[in-house]
């Protein structure tokens, strides 16, 4: 039998189940600019920019690439490349710019305006609560570390649910709270720029807590939504079979990632975790019935998957210094060392290993959870350049090709994944980098504001259309 021409193109391809969603990801202080407008009050990274030596250059986000205003130019360049769902996130300090008491009606009306518009474009809204923007208020207060941050949490997720409920069914509530809590309070890389290694921890558990609690409040509201959490996973792999490197594997894959895991999906620490701790804290800011309530069920679990860390067993203890001495975003494990393989890497140093996004989402369904789950963020800076009007970024079309054939392969081994959003839609400010790399599929002159779809967007936007990639 001869086949026609379509049916040897579909037998050339590798197809997403129906209903996949072909997702772009951007975050509030990451694109939207406009930081003292309407009634928005300040963020810790408000701060944190204005801090010398904190970001690159000393960049912000005051006019970043300035969403708040040109929203619907960007909602129409997502239309025109077929996304089906964007993945965005909500200023808290711009809807509640005290961190707790009265709504800022104007910051409302912004994400009105903005989900009204994806939706007249048949693109479903994503809302997630917190990417990492905590009105500085409640820093001053104490932050993450402090419990009572975890019930303001909750209530600013319900004051953002009563006024967007009724047009947003997708509800995340913490993106990625390992950065918010290692990176914040231990490294201090990011803002709030803290480096204590108890905070850390705590900040860990609070931010679990709030999660729990507006997960808790969010369904007995609308139990019709979907409600879930992003965490940023990382494949783990020791540099050799040693035993060393095995358990310096262990203590990294339990810090990135069981910290979080272990508590949201079962309901407990990990007791090698709470072991490797064992100096830093007691853990006595756990009350009773925490864990419950952090691990109120969800409806669906993101992950953002950027890389594998590859570590290696630490130097004898003579040769290191105390822990205490150094500020580490891996606290009890401050000595473990990150080993580069020398694979190809973006141009965040970050090594490209799409095997470790299959073996991450296996991981999380065989060991953790039946949930649906959806790739929220993955993606790649590259120093992209204009050229004659065009920016071509094979680099990144590469990146985003292989990992979504890793998503294929999870899904033909019975993953429930359900969909990809790529980081990002627009370049922008990549936190202590600033402007200096590049995560867009759509270029950004910063000084114009002018958007350049990338040679990457054309082609997601025909992978979008096909509903997948052609087979290699
Ligand atoms: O830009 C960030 C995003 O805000 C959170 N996930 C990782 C991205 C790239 O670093």
């Amino acid at each position: 039998m001869i086949e026609s021409p379509a049916t040897q193109l579909d037998q050339q391809m590798i197809r997403f189940p129906g209903g996949f969603r072909w997702g772009v990801a951007t975050a509030a202080y990451q694109i939207e600019g406009a930081a003292t407008e309407d009634g928005r009050g300040p963020s810790i990274w408000d701060t944190f920019c204005r801090t010398p030596g904190r970001v690159i250059e000393g960049h912000t986000g005051d006019v970043a690439c300035d969403h708040y205003h040109r929203f619907r130019d960007d909602v129409k360049l997502m239309a025109d490349l077929g996304i089906t769902a964007y993945r965005f996130s909500v200023s808290w300090p711009r809807v509640q710019p005290a961190g707790s008491g009265p709504a800022n009606q104007a910051g409302l009306d912004f994400y009105r305006r903005l989900v009204d518009d994806l939706r007249a474009h048949g693109i479903e809204p994503w809302l997630t609560l917190y990417h990492w923007d905590l009105p500085q208020p409640l820093e001053d207060a104490g932050g993450w570390p402090e419990r009572d941050t975890a019930a303001r949490f909750a209530d600013y997720a319900m004051l953002t649910h009563d006024a967007l409920g009724d047009r947003v069914s997708h509800w995340t509530t913490l993106n990625e709270p390992w950065c918010s809590a290692f990176l914040g309070y231990g490294s201090g890389v990011h803002a709030p720029g803290r480096q204590e290694s108890v905070a850390a921890v705590r900040a860990g558990h609070h931010l679990m807590l709030g999660h729990g609690l507006a997960t808790r409040a969010l369904r007995a509201s609308a139990p019709e939504h979907e409600v879930g959490a992003t965490v940023n996973l990382y494949a783990v792999s020791p540099q050799t079979d040693s035993p060393g490197d095995a358990d310096a594997a262990r203590r990294i894959d339990g810090l990135a990632n069981r910290f979080f895991l272990d508590p949201m999906l079962r309901g407990s620490y990990p007791t090698d975790v709470v072991d490797d701790l064992r100096e830093v804290t007691d853990f006595a800011h756990v009350r009773d019935g925490d864990l419950a309530v952090i691990a109120t069920p969800m409806t669906f679990l993101g992950i953002n998957y950027y890389s594998r860390y590859v570590v290696a067993a630490p130097a004898p203890e003579g040769n290191r210094e105390p822990y205490w001495r150094v500020p580490s975003s891996w606290p009890g494990s401050e000595q473990v060392p990150f080993v580069s393989r020398g694979v190809p890497v973006t141009d965040m140093d970050w090594e490209i290993d799409s095997a470790g996004l299959l073996e991450t989402l296996v991981r999380v369904n065989r060991e953790y959870t039946d949930l649906p789950l959806y790739v929220t963020e993955n993606g790649a800076a590259f120093a992209d350049r204009v050229v004659d009007g065009e920016v071509h970024d094979p680099e990144r079309l590469a990146y985003i090709d292989e990992h979504l054939r890793a998503c294929h392969e999870a899904i033909e081994a019975g993953v429930p994944l359900r969909g990809y959003f790529a980081w990002s839609l627009l370049d922008n400010f990549e936190w202590a980098w600033g402007y200096t790399k590049r995560f867009g599929l759509v270029h950004v002159d910063y000084d114009s504001q002018v958007r350049i779809p990338k040679s990457s967007a054309k082609w997601y936007a025909e992978v979008i259309r096909r509903h997948g990639l052609a087979a290699q």
